[in-house]
C-alpha cells in the first residue's frame, strides 16, 4: 500500500480481502469441494463402524482437534476493538513519527484491553492490572504502545518478571485461587521485594475495579523517548485520558459481578461501540529534558516510580476513537501481537531495566503462541506500510516472494530491497552515549521503595483510603501463614504507621511494635480518581439505569423520567419478577426487559423506581425489588424514586436517609444520592437532581451503607 494513502479505513480494507463470505450458500471441505452430508459418518453398514475414507469426518474432526493455541501467559483475558488516532498539532518538535504531525490524519489503531492474572475464561471484574495495548498502523510501519491502567509496575528489573508471574498465578500444587492475588504466595513475594509497595498500593486502590475499560486511564509506564528529525531527543511518559472520567466498581459488587455476569466490561466495550457510543481517550505525553534526567529524587528509569504531574507536566497531543468491534475474537483479539520493540522513527526506548527485558519478551513468547515467526502476516498484524525483507519460509509463510534472491547485498535482484538512509525513512537508534563497567547493579535511587507510596497514600481522598484498608483486609485476610501477614504489615509500616496499625487490625496479626512510614507529606491529586480533575462528573452518558416496575405504575411518571435519561444518553431497562408486557394504572403497556432471575442490582448504575399505588403495593412484596434496592444503596449507588415509588425506599429502610415528604415544603429531595419526588409538579426538578446524582457516579458519603442487609 501507498504510504501516503493510510486513512481511519485502511486497516479494514486490508482485513476485508481476508474475509470469508459470509453469503456463501454451500458447505464445502477445505478443498472447496461441497459437502453432501455433515451430520452421520461414513459406516459399513447401519451399525457398523465409521470408515476411514470419509475424508469429510477426518478433516471436521481434525481441525477441530487442533483448534486451541496457548493462551497468552499473562494478559490471557481480552477485549479488542478497532478504532483511529488523530493527533492534535504537529509535535515536529519533539518527535518525527509520521503519525504524530498532521492533524487531519486519521491513523487506524486496534486496541486491546486485558486483565493480567485471570486465564483466558475467567471473569473480567476480578481485582487486578488492566492492559491497555494499542497497535497504531502508521505510513513508518507499526508502532505498539503496549500499556496498563496504572503508572507504575511490580518490579524494577525484567529478570524479576517469571518470579513475580509465578508468585501471582494460582499456585503450582492445586491451581488455587483463578484470577486472584490473594493468596500466600503472592503475598510472599510481595514481603520479600520490598520495590513492589508502591504498585501494591495502586493494585489495592480503586483502580483495580473498573467500571468500564471506557472509564479508566492508560499508561505506557516505562520511560522511551521522542526523537526529532534534527536527531534530538527528550525522555517521556504516555498517558491515555479516558473522555468518560475514571469511574470505579466496589469490591462487593465486583465479586457478585464475576458471577452474574463474567463477561461484564468485555459486554460494556462491545455494547458501547454498537450502539454507536464510541469510546474516547487523550493521548498525552510528558516531557522532560535530557539535561533535566538527574533532577528528580527518583530515578526516571525506574518503572516503580512515576514522574508527579505537579513536576513534569501532561501535554495533551491527540485522540483515540474505537469505532468498530472486530468481526472475529479468535482472528483479531486472540491472534493480534503486541510488542513494545515495534517502534516507528522518532520513538525510541530507554534504558529503564524493565522495559530493555521487555524488548525481547514479547516477540519470544508469540513465536511459541502463534506457532512460528510468520505471526506478522495474520491480517490484524500486518503493517499497511510496504513490508520487504529477505527473511523466507517458516511454519504457515503466506508470502509468495518473487524473484531469485533473498540475501543482501546482491546484484542478482537489483540490489533491492536495500536499507534506507534516516532521510528516507530508515530508523537510525537514538544516538546515547553509554559507558560503564559490566555489572548486576541499579543506581542507588532505586532503593528508594516507599517514598511514592506515600505520595499516592497521601493523594487519596478518605473514602479512597478506607478501600486500601478493606482491599488489605480481604487480600491479606485470605493469606494462611501468620508469617507472611506480619511481614506484610511491618513491610507498609514503612509506608504509613497508620495504615500498617489498620492492615493489622483486620488481619489478626500484631500492630507493629513502633509505629513508622515515610515522612513525605506532599500530595498529587490527579493519582486519586476521586479527587482528579480527568475525573469527569457531568454526564450520564452510556450510564444503565435499572427501573423497577410492577402492573398499575404510573405511566406518565415513568415515561418522564426515561425520556428524560435517555436525552443524557444513558440506557434504561425494565425490570419486573417476569418478563411480558406489564399494564399501567391508565391501561398503557410497557415491555419488560429482564426479570429478577436474569438480573442484579450490581448490573447497573443506578436505579429508579416510578410512582403508582398499586405498583409499589406490589413492589413492597417482592424481596427482589427491596434487595435491589439495598443492595444498589450499599454500593453508594444513585437512587431515585417518584410517586408512590418513595414507599419502597420506605420499605427498604434506608439508615439516615431524608427523603421527600408529601408537604410542598420538601418537593424534590437529594439527600446522599438519594433523590425523591412526591408530587407531579416537581418532576423536571427531580430529573434535574437524578441525572446530577447519576453523573456523579458513586456517593460514597454514606456512612451507614453497612447496616443495609445486602
Ligand atoms: Fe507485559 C503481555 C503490559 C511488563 C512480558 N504486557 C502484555 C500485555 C500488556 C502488557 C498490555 C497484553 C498485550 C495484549 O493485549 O496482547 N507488561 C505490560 C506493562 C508492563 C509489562 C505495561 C510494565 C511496564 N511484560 C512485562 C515484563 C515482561 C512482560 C517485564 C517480561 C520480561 N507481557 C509479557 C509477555 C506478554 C505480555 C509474556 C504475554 C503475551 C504477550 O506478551 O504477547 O511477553
Amino acid at each position: 500500500m501507498d504510504k501516503k494513502m493510510i486513512n481511519e479505513k485502511s486497516k479494514e480494507e486490508q482485513l476485508e480481502k481476508f474475509h470469508e463470505d459470509p453469503e456463501r450458500e454451500f458447505l464445502t471441505t477445505n478443498q472447496g469441494v461441497r459437502v453432501n452430508n455433515t451430520d452421520i459418518s461414513l459406516k459399513a453398514g447401519e451399525r457398523g463402524p465409521t470408515l476411514l475414507e470419509d475424508f469429510h469426518f477426518r478433516e471436521k474432526l481434525t481441525h477441530f482437534d487442533h483448534e486451541r493455541i496457548p493462551e497468552r501467559v499473562v494478559h490471557a483475558r481480552g477485549s479488542g476493538a478497532h478504532g483511529f488516532f488523530q493527533v492534535y498539532e504537529p509535535m515536529t518538535e519533539y518527535t518525527s513519527a509520521k503519525f504524530l504531525q498532521d492533524p487531519n490524519k486519521k491513523t487506524p489503531v486496534f486496541v486491546r484491553f486485558s486483565t493480567v492474572v485471570g486465564f483466558r475464561g475467567s471473569a473480567d471484574t476480578v481485582r487486578d492490572v488492566r492492559g491497555f495495548a494499542v497497535k497504531f498502523y502508521t505510513e513508518d510501519g507499526n508502532y505498539d504502545l503496549v500499556g496498563n491502567n496504572m503508572p507504575v509496575f511490580f518490579i524494577q528489573d525484567a529478570i524479576k518478571f517469571p518470579d513475580l508471574v509465578h508468585a501471582i498465578k494460582p499456585e503450582q500444587d492445586n491451581q488455587i485461587p483463578q484470577a486472584s492475588a490473594a493468596h500466600d504466595t503472592f503475598w510472599d513475594f510481595v514481603s520479600c521485594h520490598h520495590e513492589n509497595a508502591h504498585m501494591i498500593m495502586w493494585v489495592l486502590s480503586d483502580r483495580a475495579l473498573p467500571r468500564s475499560y471506557r472509564m479508566m486511564e492508560g499508561f505506557g509506564v516505562n520511560t522511551f523517548r521522542f526523537v526529532n528529525a534534527e536527531g534530538k531527543g527528550r525522555f517521556i511518559k504516555f498517558h491515555w485520558k479516558p473522555m468518560l472520567g475514571i469511574h470505579s466498581l466496589v469490591w462487593d459488587e465486583t465479586q457478585k459481578i464475576a458471577g452474574k455476569d463474567p463477561d461484564f466490561n468485555r459486554r460494556d466495550l462491545w455494547d458501547a461501540i454498537e450502539m454507536g457510543a464510541y469510546p474516547e481517550f487523550e493521548l498525552g505525553v510528558q516531557i522532560l529534558e535530557e539535561e533535566d534526567e538527574f533532577k528528580f529524587d527518583f530515578d526516571i528509569l525506574d518503572p516503580t516510580k512515576l514522574w508527579p504531574e505537579e513536576d513534569v507536566p501532561i501535554k495533551w497531543i491527540g485522540k483515540m476513537t474505537l469505532d468498530r468491534n472486530p468481526d472475529n475474537f479468535f482472528a483479531e483479539t486472540e491472534q493480534v501481537a503486541f510488542c513494545p520493540a515495534n517502534v516507528v522513527p522518532g520513538i525510541d526506548f530507554s534504558n529503564d531495566p524493565l522495559l530493555q527485558g521487555r524488548l525481547f519478551s514479547y516477540l519470544d513468547t508469540q513465536l511459541i503462541r502463534l506457532g512460528g515467526p510468520n505471526f506478522q502476516e495474520i491480517p490484524v498484524n500486518r503493517a499497511l506500510a510496504p513490508v520487504a525483507n529477505n527473511q523466507r519460509e517458516g511454519y504457515n509463510r503466506m508470502t509468495i516472494n518473487k524473484g531469485k534472491t533473498s540475501y543482501f547485498p546482491n546484484t542478482v535482484g537489483d540490489g533491492k530491497p536495500r536499507p534506507a538512509s534516516a532521510e528516507e525513512g530508515g530508523y537510525v537508534h537514538y544516538m546515547e552515549k553509554v559507558e560503564g563497567k559490566i555489572i548486576r547493579s541499579r543506581s542507588e535511587k532505586f532503593k528508594d521503595f516507599f517514598s511514592q507510596a506515600k505520595l499516592f497514600w497521601n493523594s487519596m481522598s478518605q473514602p479512597e483510603k478506607e478501600h486500601i484498608i478493606e482491599a488489605f483486609h480481604f487480600e491479606i485476610g485470605k493469606v494462611k501463614d501468620k508469617k507472611i501477614r506480619q511481614a506484610v504489615v511491618d513491610m507498609f509500616n514503612n509506608v504509613d504507621g497508620d495504615l500498617a496499625v489498620e492492615i493489622a487490625k483486620g488481619v489478626g496479626v500484631s500492630a507493629p511494635a513502633q509505629k513508622g512510614g515515610s515522612p513525605v507529606a506532599k500530595e498529587s491529586p490527579n493519582l486519586s480518581q476521586e479527587r482528579s480533575e480527568r475525573n469527569v462528573k457531568n454526564t450520564i452518558k452510556t450510564r444503565k439505569i435499572a427501573i423497577i416496575v410492577a402492573d398499575g405504575y404510573d405511566h406518565k411518571d415513568l415515561s418522564q423520567v426515561m425520556q428524560a435519561l435517555e436525552a443524557g444518553g444513558a440506557r434504561a431497562d425494565i425490570i419486573s419478577k417476569f418478563q411480558g408486557m406489564l399494564k399501567s394504572s391508565d391501561g398503557q403497556e410497557i415491555e419488560v426487559d429482564k426479570n429478577y432471575r436474569t438480573t442484579e442490582s450490581v448490573l447497573y448504575d443506578a436505579v429508579y423506581i416510578p410512582g403508582g399505588k398499586e405498583n409499589v403495593e406490589t413492589l413492597k412484596k417482592h424481596g427482589d425489588a427491596i434487595h435491589f434496592v439495598n443492595e444498589a444503596f450499599r454500593h453508594c449507588k444513585p437512587l431515585g424514586a417518584t410517586g408512590e415509588g418513595v414507599e419502597l425506599f420506605k420499605a427498604a429502610h434506608l439508615p439516615d436517609i431524608k427523603l421527600a415528604g408529601k408537604s410542598s415544603a420538601d418537593k424534590v429531595v437529594s439527600d446522599k444520592g438519594v433523590v425523591t419526588a412526591r408530587n407531579e409538579g416537581d418532576r423536571s426538578s427531580f430529573n434535574e437532581s437524578f441525572t446530577i446524582a447519576i453523573a456523579q457516579h458513586r456517593h460514597w458519603n454514606r456512612e451507614k451503607k453497612e447496616q443495609v442487609p445486602a
